[in-house]
């Protein structure tokens, strides 16, 4: 699926050190590289969230289901 593959890239791009899981410290630096100006406690929050099982990292999985319920995906018609 193109959507899969869109949200693997997105992953990858935040995943710095290709651990193929995010921390809040790489999300942080993303943010920042966008030059978005992040707290430490905004991007451990938005990780909070995003987290499902609660170990403190976003997997791929976990940033798929998050993107998938906060965006239409396919319905511009
Ligand atoms: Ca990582
Ligand atoms: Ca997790």
């Amino acid at each position: 699926m193109s959507e899969a593959s869109d949200y693997a890239a997105t992953f990858a791009m935040i995943d710095l050190d290709g651990d193929d899981l995010i921390t809040a410290s790489e999300l942080q630096q993303m943010m920042e590289k966008l030059g978005a100006e992040v707290r430490p406690e905004f991007a451990e929050h938005a990780v909070q969230v995003i987290d499902t099982d609660g170990d403190g990292r976003v997997s791929l999985a976990e940033l798929t289901a998050f993107l998938e319920q906060s965006s239409p995906g396919g319905n511009r018609a």
